[in-house]
């Protein structure tokens, strides 16, 4: 029942309590009066879901019947954190529900901490997924999500006595998912190694080798105030046949469960592997497993139109989310022209016509290549089929660019070399028909870089950008409830009405120097860091000073991301702090530093900067003399869910990337529309955050993205000593090779890559980042200014809601329209 007058449902509360006991009694088969929050969940849930699952049939009858032209969005993560309280603000339902579970004596906030993270994505890729779902059903846009249903999500992070990461499982399906909706009549078999051969009349057969079942779960998206619920179809392998009958009847067991184990292997466990290649089989196989499974599903639905194949780019626009997915493009083609018996040009032309490639990194760690006899032996036909779009491809370079063979390497499919590797990116830049990046500078980099001879070749209008986006939903009403409040009470229009129109936050321009509304603003955020800091206290069990500026990265740990630098301007901190007298630090503004994010359990450095973080937060957080002014934590386990307690509690944020390694960020994003102020470098979407909020407000500091290639040059060719470069910075890494944090030894390996190739340029930005800090305690002293500052963040964020980006890529790429579900 939607105030606004949006939905008209009888969802009154006796209905919601009557259909939530009927869950109880039939679903969980339990008793309502032994009943744990555990159990109350699950039926509230249930309850929810069934509102749910009426607006989602009645969005798909709407589909088929209107027949529009739909994008699928294929991402092999989507990080989706819990769904139950989106849901319930999504459906209009969240007083309802409060009031209703309270009637049978329990409390809704209590209900909603049962729910499991449903973390199947590791990081930014995943989570921007995840928002734009939000922002398709939102926006009444016919999109599908097509990923895999890992058992197993992102793994559990633990920190060792020693304070090294130590990983556990995450059996995220432990229990009764009460979200997502089985279709056992949705089966695919998918076919893995196996021969190719050519028939006496010259058609392709690919046979033989393992088959797999591809199971088909949905999970519904519910919109914002708008009945539009769009799906997310997750695919779950199974062997075709339960085990090997034969095999068995003889007595060996093993041999009879192996084939079956090895097709649930393939979707049992998420690569927790961010911004870097995996080159195993395992993780080739699930790409193909989930590309094949999701274009089968697509084309099945575009068959069931009676339309010649012809016809395909007006009814799907598919959106490769990075490298990923790009087997689509060859499984595609073999698809029309082996199958289907489309003429090789007329399947390329279709295939060029229906899919978009979105790249999310420049980093060469995190360019896909697959080794050419691994990718033969998986699979055969798809190799042929990628030598001969090469060899087209080739062809038409050879004719624009007439005896320019440097040129045709460069751009080959193919990279010589042992073994020979095929280019992923190349595949997913000529098989599609427009390609973005996630950011302006991004993009740019892109058309300058990976894409440079693509740019000489077809021109500069295949490449766009899209700039990144986050909900608002998620990301200010469901994480900051406070703060929502006030900016509709400030605003004085309906909340729903903002929320769906981002841009209208500049409302509040013009309270920003009010002192009533600042002290309000003020009093919301002291809210949210008390709400964190009793978070710390249960976790942890410490209590930390609410009263001191919080100060926070949380982003998953990488090198170019550059915790290291703010660990080491923390220690310089503590150095400074220590060597004041008690009345000078009386001065000093007081700081909590927060650490979180996980390292892929592969990297050996990123692993020991947690270690590092963990020993130095040990130390200065058991230091008397300084522990009034400086508190460190790193809180373990870093999620979704935590995500939306730090957000809100931020006074400052770090995004200080290397200039021109951060694609986007987007947690940058959420921290400024709640009102934290961002220190960063000039990467990434922080400039677009500057150009919006004016630099007045925003910490920048550090080397520009034109001046890192010429640093490195000097750094590999002529390298100066760090004590001479960055004293500063040489005081903080003798100190901890000195054992000032435990054992020195342990962080050689950490320390020589500052000090020996020093490839993202910390002694090259450490002393503005310092400077940059400086400024940040000066301008804290003055709240009055401060709190401007902070209110002008939020209201000049429209531009970051993902409704923006995803009406860009639905405009500018799909073609697709809204289609509004009555
Ligand atoms: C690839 C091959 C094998 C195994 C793993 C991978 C893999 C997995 C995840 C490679 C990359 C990723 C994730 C990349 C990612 O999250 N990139 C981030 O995307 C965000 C959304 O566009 C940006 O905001 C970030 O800047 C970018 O780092």
């Amino acid at each position: 029942v939607w105030k606004d007058g949006l939905r008209a449902a009888d969802d009154d509360v006796p209905s919601i309590t009557k259909s939530i006991v009927h869950h109880v009694q039939t679903s969980l088969s339990r008793q309502a009066y032994n009943l744990d929050d555990l159990g109350a969940y699950q039926a509230t849930a249930l309850s929810a879901k069934d509102n749910m699952l009426l607006n989602w049939n009645e969005t798909q009858l709407a589909y088929t019947r209107k027949q529009p032209k739909r994008a699928y969005y294929l991402c092999i993560e989507y990080l989706m954190g819990r769904t139950f309280d989106n849901a319930l603000l999504n459906l209009g339902l969240k007083d309802q529900y409060h009031e209703g579970v309270g009637k049978l004596g329990f409390n809704l906030e209590d209900l909603l901490t049962q729910e499991r993270d449903a973390a199947l994505g590791n990081g930014g890729l995943g989570r921007l997924a995840a928002c734009y779902l939000d922002s398709s059903s939102s926006q009444e846009l016919p999109v599908w999500g097509y990923s895999l249903r890992y058992k197993y999500g992102i793994f559990q992070q633990l920190i060792a006595p020693d304070g090294s990461q130590l990983e556990a499982p995450d059996p995220w399906l432990e229990h009764l998912n009460p979200f997502e909706i089985p279709r056992y009549d949705v089966q695919y078999e998918i076919r893995f190694y196996g021969q190719a051969e050519r028939t006496a009349d010259g058609r392709a057969v690919w046979s033989g080798g393992q088959e797999v079942l591809a199971l088909a779960y949905d999970v519904m998206i519910p919109g914002y105030g708008t009945k539009n619920t769009n799906n997310l179809r997750l695919w779950e392998s199974k062997p075709k046949r339960g085990f090997d009958l034969q095999s068995f009847n003889a007595g060996d067991y093993e041999r009879a469960v192996e084939a079956s184990n090895s097709a649930e292997a393939i979707t049992s466990v998420l690569y927790p592997n961010d911004n870097t290649t995996f080159g195993k089989e395992l993780r080739l196989k699930q790409q193909y497993f989930w590309t094949a499974a999701s274009l089968a599903d697509i084309i099945r639905r575009f068959k069931s139109l009676e339309k010649p194949f012809s016809a395909l780019p007006d009814y799907a626009a598919i959106q490769l989310n990075d490298t990923h997915p790009t087997l689509a493009i060859p499984e595609l083609m073999r698809i029309l022209v082996d199958e289907e018996e489309v003429p090789w040009n007329s399947a390329w032309d279709i295939v060029t016509n229906t899919f978009f490639f979105t790249n999310h990194t420049v980093l060469p760690e995190a360019l896909e290549k697959w080794p050419v006899p691994l990718f033969e032996h998986l699979l055969p036909r798809h190799l042929q089929i990628i030598y001969d779009i090469n060899m087209t491809f080739l062809q038409s370079v050879e004719k624009k660019f007439p005896g320019d063979r440097e040129r045709l390497s460069r751009m080959s499919l193919i990279e010589e070399g042992f073994p020979k590797q095929i280019r992923m990116a190349y595949l997913a830049i000529i098989g599609s028909r427009k390609v973005n990046g996630v950011a302006e500078l991004h993009s740019q980099l892109l058309k300058a870089t990976i894409c440079k001879d693509f740019v000489e070749f077809y021109g500069i209008s295949k490449f766009g950008n899209v700039t990144n986006g986050v909900t608002p939903r998620r990301w200010l009403d469901q994480c900051n409830p406070g703060l929502s409040a006030l900016i509709t009470e400030t605003l004085k229009i309906p909340k729903s009405e903002w929320l769906k129109d981002l841009k209208k936050l500049e409302g509040l321009i013009k309270y920003a120097d009010d002192p009533q509304f600042q002290k309000k603003w003020a009093a919301v955020k002291q809210t949210n860091k008390e709400r964190l800091a009793q978070y710390v206290e249960a976790t942890l069990g410490v209590k930390v000073n609410a009263k001191a500026m919080f100060d926070v990265q949380v982003k998953r740990l990488h090198e170019y991301k550059r915790q290291t630098l703010n660990i080491f301007g923390v220690i310089h901190r503590y150095f400074t702090l220590k060597a004041m007298t008690p009345e000078e630090r009386k001065k000093a503004n007081p700081r909590v530093v927060f650490f979180a994010g996980k390292a892929a359990p592969g990297y050996y450095i990123a692993k020991l900067v947690i270690r590092l973080i963990v020993n130095v937060a040990r130390v200065v957080n058991a230091d008397p003399d300084t522990k009034d002014y400086l508190e460190v934590y790193f809180l373990p386990d870093y999620s979704v869910s935590l995500a939306e307690l730090l957000v809100p509690a931020s006074n400052i944020s770090q995004h200080i990337s290397t200039a021109g390694t951060e694609a986007s960020g987007t947690s940058n994003m959420k921290f400024c529309l709640n009102g934290g102020l961002l220190v960063g470098t000039v990467d990434g979407a922080n400039i677009e955050i500057g150009e919006e909020i004016g630099e007045e407000n925003v910490f920048f500091f550090g080397h520009l993205t034109e001046a890192v290639e010429d640093l490195r040059y000097q750094h590999t060719y002529h390298p100066v000593p760090i004590e001479q470069k960055c004293p500063a910075l040489a005081h903080v890494l003798n100190e901890i090779s000195a054992g000032k944090f435990g054992d020195g030894q342990t962080y050689e390996p950490l320390l020589n890559t500052v000090r020996h190739h020093d490839h993202y340029l910390l002694t090259e930005d450490f002393q503005s980042y310092i400077d940059a800090l400086k400024l940040v305690d000066e301008a804290y002293l003055n709240q009055t200014t401060w709190l401007k500052k902070s209110i002008i963040t939020c209201a000049k964020m429209g531009k970051f809601s993902s409704d923006r980006a995803i009406l860009d890529y639905a405009e500018e790429y799909w073609s697709i329209e809204p289609l509004k579900v009555e």
